[in-house]
């Protein structure tokens, strides 16, 4: 049996329940042990060096990180200098069902929302394969997410991404504006604390041009 698969747009698709509850546990395991071996760290504003709500890590060859230099793509965490933690086999899974992709993920970015975190409404365009979707998989609370076009000033969409869903962000969507307005604590029993976590499955670079840019200052 697999999960529905539900076109919010073109090339956006939500798939409520994708992992199961044992799934959803194995993967809450999985993040744990990236998080003993790549700690969170809070990232901040280019220029500004305002620090983001969202807490932050990452697993794979490539993690993102931002700071006063600008939002990039890089093979270390920004704090300890480690390589990032590889990626966990139900991660790489999850990318295989889904993406249809010829390629596998480059990088995975985990976000860790504490009931007051936030994502303000922004474009995901530091990666020069474009091409390529992203795949996200929620853990934990409900987040009220938000979506739009690919410009700001288009109209926007809410939607509830609950634990267990993923969502598929590709084709006329992969430049779609999009944030986390609200996270709903007590709506999940999944973690020892309320709060969300989310995994984003990306491709980086383009294939055969692994030295190709990636992110930089803004
Ligand atoms: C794009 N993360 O890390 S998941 C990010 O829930 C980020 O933590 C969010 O945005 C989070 O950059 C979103 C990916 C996602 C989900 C739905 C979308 C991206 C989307 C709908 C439209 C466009
Ligand atoms: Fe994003």
């Amino acid at each position: 049996m697999s999960a529905p698969r539900l076109a919010l747009a073109p090339g956006l698709l939500h798939v409520p329940g994708y992992l199961d509850r044992d799934a959803q546990a194995r993967l809450r395991d999985a993040v744990r042990a990236v998080v003993r071996a790549a700690p969170l760290f809070t990232p901040r504003m280019p220029r500004t060096g305002k620090p983001f709500s969202v807490r932050m890590t990452n697993c794979g060859d490539l993690g993102w990180v931002s700071d006063e230099a600008g939002y990039r793509y890089q093979p270390f965490h920004p704090a300890t200098g480690a390589p990032w933690p590889a990626m966990p086999d139900i991660v790489r899974e999850a990318w295989e069902a889904l993406a249809g992709h010829p390629h596998p993920p480059q990088a995975c970015l985990i976000n860790w929302y504490e009931p007051s975190a936030r994502m303000g409404l922004h474009q995901d365009r530091d990666e020069a394969d474009l091409e390529a979707p992203v795949v996200s998989l929620s853990l934990g609370d409900t987040a009220v997410f938000r979506f739009g076009g690919t410009e700001r000033k288009a109209p926007t969409r809410s939607i509830r991404l609950a634990s267990g869903d993923a969502v598929v962000i590709g084709g006329a969507s992969r430049l779609a504006f999009h944030g986390v307005d609200r996270i709903l604590p007590g709506t999940a029993t999944l973690l020892d604390a309320p709060g969300r976590i989310n995994l984003t499955l990306r491709r980086v670079t383009p294939p055969g041009r692994p030295d190709a840019p990636i992110g930089g200052p803004p």
